[in-house]
């Protein structure tokens, strides 16, 4: 028997696989059809990481499945490939972004291919492509045109060694991402776009699909609807008012002063009447430095400055009270401005104590309108939509000093980015792009007069935003997808991707998803929502369980273990390391057992002489291939392998009465998980024509027919109950039904559960 070679099996399969073009969408086939989505990377210097393959070769064992099912499968793949690294390359190296970007790309791909990836290349896209992101900017002229997309000034981060703005993700822990100096407050004119105008729907929208209740709530918690009133307090020798937000309007005759957050507005209206203003400018300047996380962490020292010489006048008791300014309060949630009350809020009360302000507990509670108009507030805000960098989409809009500010129109995008000399940022914070004279100089689309482009491009969300339009028509130069491409394909039937992205990508492109619905880009039929199904894959860690880091020293290379172990076993490895959801240290030894297990396979199909056709393993073949079947649906891709796993051993035991049709049945359910192998042996045994092609077998229902056990439970040694199960649960599925009885949750009330054991079909003893 010839040894099992990976590098030469593999090699030759993804040859025939790639150009038979057998993974190709077929746009409106008859079939029906099933849209695979995982979320397209970065493609970074470093190649792919073994988290990436986590999440590809999960949707890839399902889109393989699918495909074996009768269905037309789209599984795409493309580049989000505009962002901060390859900027930061080319500032260190000098080489233009484009050319890295190329580079890297390629790279990704040939990997991708190498670990037999199903992916449709034929759709293949790019973001950094003009004819892509013509289409990204051409939705940024829909939200201007909708009055979505607004210039504002803002505070933004700014790093004052690099001379840059940065978005809030770039910022770690109050510093500088790039050079770790402390990130400074600078305001800028910044585009904003009105994702708060969604608030409700992206909250109420949720109940029609199926994503993790972790992620349904983490969006909600970032959207952070609160109902409450706003209040108006007059102050005592102005003609001016403050207004404050409360979710406790009752609680308004406890309250014994204001509190303001330092940015306020109404500081500088009173400023002349504050007595102690050299104070007051001090902790204003000082805030500056914060940032937002470091105000809100720092809860249990409070400070601030009493605005001396002003008064409000509460509306419930006509009181005066004192005005204070305080970094816990936000400028940008509410009113920036809240009345305090010590007896029923613990920031106020620390607040109070701190500085011997009075606290009025039995207070009279007033009705929830008496002295409320009712408002509600969101703690999502508008979203910032410049960034001051060269590598990313450039925002189509042109400032005229007659017009204002006027978009490009639509026969002249895209906006190209040009080619820039130096990346780095100029000394004003303006983008690399601000000094180019000769691109930045236009005229007025408007009027003719004289000119300039926005020089600001896009943050890194822009492109992904809608990418997965894309590619049911990458390449429709008329419009960014076919009506009738988008009907037959969307919505996206099954989306994986990270956590990290619950309140980041995946909320911005369904607030996108739902604007370009509003304007009619896609077909009104398909609903509010582009993603009916959402699910996320645990990280991989590195040995040991610490976070893979270059710095480290422990980042695994695909290439590395696929040179040395075969990419099957990558595969079948990253498959059954541990619960998909959940985050997994790499483990060598683990490689090592996947590939004893392919190896065993590849071993006991080759080996079988078939002499004897006399199986007993039906029953085993059939309810494996039921498991399998489903566990792929569920994701417990472990399960469905521990149960290859237990087949291919039986097969071993019986080596001289398995039959072709057994090994038929194997094979057919191991492809999706190691589909070199599964072809290699389809076709070394003699079956026609390409495993990958097959239909997924069905189970004889008869032959598996569901037996019940009688299992006896005891509590120390001692027989308490007997409950009829289904025959050959495992240990954890008995324990969560009978941890559930009546009977014996009440026996084990709130003693702990000092160990279980465990006899399978048998008994069950739990010890106290
Ligand atoms: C009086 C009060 C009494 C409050 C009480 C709470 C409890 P959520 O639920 O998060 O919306 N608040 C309002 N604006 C604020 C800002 N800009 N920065 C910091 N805190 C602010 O919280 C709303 C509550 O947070 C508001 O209700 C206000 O304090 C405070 F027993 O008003 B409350
Ligand atoms: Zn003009």
């Amino acid at each position: 028997m010839v040894k099992y070679n990976p590098q030469k099996i593999e090699k030759k399969w993804q040859g025939k696989w790639y150009n038979s073009n057998i993974f190709k969408a077929q746009d409106f086939s008859k079939k029906k059809k099933f849209y695979a989505l995982v979320e397209f990377p970065y493609p970074s210097g470093d190649g792919l990481h073994v988290g990436h393959c986590r999440s590809y070769t999960a949707l890839d064992i399902i889109s393989r499945k699918k495909r074996m099912e009768g269905f037309n499968v789209l599984y795409p793949m493309g580049w989000d490939a505009f962002g901060l690294p390859a900027e930061n390359y080319a500032i260190k190296m000098g080489i233009q972004p484009s050319i890295t970007t190329k580079k890297n790309t390629a790279n990704y791909k040939k990997q991708m291919q190498r670990l037999g990836y199903s992916f449709d290349w034929n759709r293949e896209i790019n973001t950094t492509d003009p004819k892509y992101y013509q289409w990204t900017q051409w939705i940024f002229l829909k939200l201007f045109e909708k009055g979505l997309a607004y210039k504002e000034k803002m505070a933004i981060n700014w790093c004052p060694k690099d001379k840059i703005g940065l978005a809030n993700e770039e910022v770690i822990a109050g510093k500088c991402e790039r050079c770790g100096i402390q990130v400074q407050k600078k305001e800028k004119e910044q585009w904003l776009i009105k994702i708060t105008k969604y608030a409700d729907r992206l909250i109420k929208d949720l109940d029609s699909v199926d994503y993790p209740e972790r992620v349904k709530i983490q969006q909600k918690e970032w959207i952070g609807k609160s109902e409450g009133a706003e209040i108006e307090f007059i102050l005592n020798n102005f003609k001016k008012t403050i207004k404050v937000f409360t979710t406790r309007p009752d609680t308004i005759f406890g309250c014994t002063f204001l509190v303001l957050a330092p940015e306020h507005s109404i500081i500088e209206k009173v400023k002349n009447s504050i007595l102690n203003w050299q104070e007051v400018e001090q902790y204003i300047i000082k805030t500056k430095d914060k940032s937002d996380l470091q105000r809100q962490e720092n809860q249990n020292d409070k400070t601030g400055v009493e605005l001396k010489g002003v008064k409000a006048v509460n509306p419930a008791d006509k009181k005066e009270i004192p005005i204070f300014i305080a970094d816990y309060i936000m400028i940008n949630y509410g009113t920036g401005a809240i009345m305090a009350v010590p007896a029923d809020d613990k920031r106020d009360e620390e607040f109070a104590k701190k500085f011997n302000l009075p606290i009025v507990r039995d207070y009279q509670r007033a009705g929830f309108e008496d002295f409320g108009k009712k408002t509600v507030q969101y703690k999502l805000r508008d979203w910032i939509f410049s960034r001051q960098h060269y590598w990313g989409e450039p925002i189509p809009m042109v400032f005229c000093q007659v017009c204002n500010w006027v978009p490009v129109p639509e026969k002249d995008l895209p906006v190209q980015l040009p080619k820039v000399k130096k990346y780095q940022p100029t000394d004003t914070g303006e983008s690399p792009l601000a000094v180019m004279e000769k691109w930045v100089n236009v005229k007025c689309p408007n009027c003719g007069g004289v000119a300039q482009r926005e020089t600001d491009t896009m943050p890194n969300w822009a492109g992904s935003n809608w990418y997965f339009l894309r590619y049911t028509d990458p390449k429709n130069s008329k419009k960014l997808s076919d009506e009738k491409k988008l009907q037959y394909w969307m919505p996206v039937d099954w989306y994986n991707g990270g956590m990290e992205h619950t309140t980041l990508h995946l909320l911005y492109s369904r607030f996108i998803f739902k604007f370009l619905y509003d304007i009619g880009a896609v077909p009104k039929s398909l609903g509010f929502e582009p993603y009916k199904k959402r699910t996320s894959h645990g990280i991989v860690l590195g040995q040991g369980g610490v976070k893979m880091s270059k710095s480290l020293g422990n980042v695994v290379n695909p290439d590395n273990v696929i040179k040395q172990y075969g990419a099957d076993t990558l595969r079948v490895y990253e498959m059954f390391m541990g619960p998909f959801e959940q985050m997994i240290p790499w483990d060598e030894k683990g490689i090592i057992g996947a590939r004893r297990f392919i190896e065993k396979v590849y071993t006991v199909c080759l080996k079988g002489d078939f002499s004897k056709p006399n199986s007993t393993l039906d029953i085993q073949i059939n309810k494996t291939i039921k498991k399998v079947g489903e566990d792929i649906e569920l994701m417990k891709f472990n399960t469905a392998i521990s149960s290859l796993m237990i087949l291919v051993n039986s097969f071993f035991e019986e080596k001289e009465l398995l039959t072709k049709e057994n090994i038929k049945s194997l094979l057919l359910i191991l492809s999706p998980f190691a589909p070199h192998l599964a072809e290699e042996l389809w076709e070394r045994i003699g079956f026609k024509g390409l495993c990958s092609n097959q239909k997924w077998p069905q189970y004889n229902t008869t032959l598996i027919k569901e037996e019940k056990v009688l299992l006896i439970v005891q509590i120390n040694g001692k027989v308490r109950d007997k409950v009829e199960i289904m025959a050959d649960k495992n240990q954890k599925e008995v324990e969560e039904i009978i941890l559930q009885t009546p009977k014996i949750k009440n026996l084990i009330g709130s003693i702990s559960i000092k160990k279980i054991i465990f006899v399978p079909n048998k008994l069950i003893n739990v010890v106290l």
